[in-house]
């Protein structure tokens, strides 16, 4: 059982689940096994109907598929065909809070007004909209159009590509990765992987590349800027996470899935009096919400709505009973889960006509009448209370403390004091040597890897060495539930100089930057750091990671790729499936760094992975020719 996960509140409900004989995904996962070793390594082919072919990984590259494809060329197909999909649910996101916020500055929407002011401001003088003498909406409807004409350029660079340094557009341009449109890059992948078009390994991860970029510093960025813009700024937060934050006397809703459009309308919708009376009166003390995966990072971080857990967590929440609805949108929601709330008097509802799932109701999302909708979803909520089956409710005790709500724009300015607002005291921390550099761990949960393990240990691993460690996603509800993301973590685990400046600033040293597609501020990030100056002229300069230890999406790929192909070396707990093509293999883990900044590593234990990291930091901390670490 210990096997299964890090978290105690996990193994409880894991436990109670196997003693009632329901299935969760680690059950399905040994069910599983062995599981296809062609499809594992990335050799097995089925582009056309002249297969399926797969490749015989122990016969030295001589086996071919029908048409003739190579291990190197099916395994680089099927590989960019997962950056295709993860580009596309991160850039449909994006499209999505565009949309919504084209409508609001129509007065169409119901529920949704222009939070993020500053932000709007901030955009429009970088897309090069008139702001003098317009009204906010006027100039929101210009931001929102200009967004979508991103998704649809045929030509040209997409804007936002031109925030990062100039050496590094320089770079992609050299290289023909610089992509054009969103949707251009992600439609010529599938173009490309048909059968008999691009058959050379390396020119089909070019196009991986170009794609992935759209999504990083494409629609991943106009989600985070246009969510900014929409629904607020983020600004630090304190709030708790496990799913010891469902409480037994009140009614709990769980808000699951990716997209802040409609969960951002259910925070108010669930403090509607009307429907507090309604539970009150219902016999609870209230309405309680919480949220799970990264709905849940979008709402904690703008509202500090708690967390219930991570992606692995979804089924134990339902198995402590005690959820009486659950609302997800698009992403990461198993098919399981209705069948599983069966066994519950939990209510699941879907709200995407992109996504519905077997025995679960549908109530549609509609902009238009938003806060009527969230207000009938929480209704339906409240209604569902009386039916909890006591005995079955088992709401482990479990929650931790967490500060939230970090952004590009607000953290380091918190580093530079309250009146001076630049990235140079973080800068100055490196140069000296006080900190070591900087870390993001982002991505999933994987029954294959002890859940929230991968992130926790490596994490700890990496401050005790000075190193400032951003995550989102669900990695950053792991270290919230391990008490990495409250300040006092720092003199538990933090080396002596990261220590120091936790202290003096207040911060915690693991700083919470949102959702899958916040992995955009991380970019925003390392821009400002070069702007600042003192640490090299690219991306590739600085003493900085990425690593996703316990991965699974394909949208976890896209980010793997943009964040390397930005130029950050990147540290994947789980391989790529592409270990049965050999040239492959090479290209992402020995030539890619002299392609375009940075390598692949796998490595599946975390100590292990830290010390690749550190030795990596060093290295260029030593090109740089900056300080020695003060206190190593
Ligand atoms: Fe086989 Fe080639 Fe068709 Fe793939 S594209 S299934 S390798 S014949
Ligand atoms: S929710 S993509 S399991 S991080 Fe963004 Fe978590 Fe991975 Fe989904």
């Amino acid at each position: 059982m210990e096997k299964k996960s890090v978290d105690k509140a996990s193994l409880e409900m894991i436990e109670i689940g196997k003693k009632n004989g329901l299935e969760t995904a680690w059950d399905r996962y040994e069910k599983m096994l062995p599981q296809c070793g062609f499809g594992q390594l990335g050799i097995c082919c089925r582009v056309c109907t002249m297969g399926p072919c797969r490749i015989d990984p122990f016969g030295e590259g001589a086996q071919k598929g029908v048409c003739g494809a190579t291990a190197d060329i099916i395994a680089a197909r099927n590989l960019i065909r997962m950056i295709a999909s993860g580009a596309a649910a991160h850039s449909d996101h994006g499209r999505d809070i565009a949309h919504t916020l084209l409508m609001a500055s129509e007065d169409k929407t119901q529920g949704y007004s222009i939070k993020g002011k500053k932000r709007l401001l901030e955009l429009a003088g970088e897309m090069k909209i008139k702001i003098e003498g317009r009204t906010e909406k006027e100039i929101a409807h210009d931001v929102a159009e200009k967004a979508f004409a991103e998704f649809g350029q045929q030509h040209g660079e997409l804007q936002f590509t031109h925030r990062a340094p100039k050496k590094r557009q320089e770079l992609w341009r050299k290289l023909g990765v610089v992509p054009r449109g969103i949707d251009r890059e992600i439609v010529e992948i599938m173009h490309r992987t048909h059968i008999g078009v691009d058959n050379d390994h390396e020119n089909l991860i070019k196009q991986g590349i170009r794609a992935s970029l759209g999504d990083g510093w494409g629609g991943s960025m106009v989600a985070t800027d246009l969510s900014d813009v929409l629904f607020g700024e983020p600004t630090p937060v304190r709030s708790q996470a496990n799913l010891g934050v469902l409480k037994e006397d009140e009614v709990n809703i769980v808000v699951h899935g990716h997209e802040p459009t409609l969960s951002d309308v259910i925070v108010d919708a669930a403090s509607d009096p009307e429907l507090v009376k309604l539970a009150k009166e219902s016999g609870a003390k209230g309405i309680n919400l919480a949220g799970m995966c990264c709905t849940a990072n979008e709402v904690l971080m703008r509202h500090g709505i708690p967390v219930a857990g991570n992606f692995l967590q979804q089924e134990l929440a339902i198995i402590t009973g005690g959820v009486d609805l659950m609302i997800v949108d698009v992403q990461c929601i198993m098919p399981a889960l209705g069948s599983l709330a069966q066994c519950y008097h939990t209510k699941i509802i879907s709200t995407s006509p992109k996504a519905k799932f077997p025995h679960v109701q549908h109530v549609e999302f509609d902009e238009h009448k938003a806060f009527d909708i969230a207000k009938k979803i929480v209704r339906m909520g409240v209604e569902n209370y009386k039916n909890r089956k006591k005995e079955l409710v088992n709401i482990p005790d479990e929650k931790m403390d967490l500060v939230a709500g970090f952004t590009a724009e607000n953290v380091f300015n918190l580093l530079g004091g309250k009146y001076r607002a630049t990235y140079r005291p973080l800068n100055d921390a490196i140069i000296s040597g006080r900190l070591r550099g900087a870390v993001g761990i982002v991505g999933c949960n994987n029954p294959k890897i002890k859940h929230d393990s991968g992130h926790v240990l490596l994490a700890k691993e990496l401050i005790k060495k000075d190193v400032l460690v951003v995550v989102t996603g669900c990695s950053a509800i792991a270290d919230a539930k391990a008490g990495l993301l409250k300040p006092e973590a720092a003199y538990e685990y933090a080396g002596k100089g990261l220590k120091e400046i936790c202290e003096t600033v207040g911060i915690p040293p693991v700083l919470h930057l949102g959702s899958c597609v916040d992995c955009s501020r991380i970019l925003t990030t390392l821009c400002h750091v070069i702007n600042e100056g003192g640490l090299g002229e690219d991306i590739s300069d600085l003493p900085v990671a990425g690593a996703a230890p316990e991965w699974m999406s394909e949208k976890a790929v896209s980010i793997a790729f943009y964040v390397a192909s930005s130029g950050v070396y990147t540290v994947l707990g789980l391989p790529f499936p592409v270990e049965g093509a050999r040239e492959l293999t090479k290209l992402l883990t020995e030539k890619f760094d002299e392609k375009i900044g940075a390598n692949f590593a796998f490595e599946p234990d975390p100590i292990k992975a830290a010390d690749l990291i550190i030795k990596h930091l060093d290295k260029k901390r030593e090109a740089l020719k900056l300080n020695p670490v003060m206190y190593d």
